[in-house]
């Protein structure tokens, strides 16, 4: 769903439109800030192509689980 323009990979245009669709306009100074957007690629990219595959995006989404289950309990 954020693969906006449909190559398998999710690179920082595609976070940030996904950003901008899902969260509005309002939300633009924040989570599409470039910075935000350069920063978590950069956390869940592994093999540093700066661009995120199927499997590391799965990967993050185990992570951030993880991490809302641990603040959760
Ligand atoms: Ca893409
Ligand atoms: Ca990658």
């Amino acid at each position: 769903m954020f693969d906006v323009d449909h190559d398998h990979l999710i690179c920082a245009s595609d976070l940030k439109k996904a950003f901008t669709f899902y969260f509005g306009r309002d939300a633009q100074n924040n989570a599409t800030d470039d910075t935000v957007i350069e920063r978590l690629i950069m956390e869940v990219d592994y093999n540093g192509d700066g661009r995120i595959s199927f499997e590391e995006f799965k990967e993050m989404m185990t992570l951030a689980s993880t991490e809302y289950d641990n603040s959760s309990l």
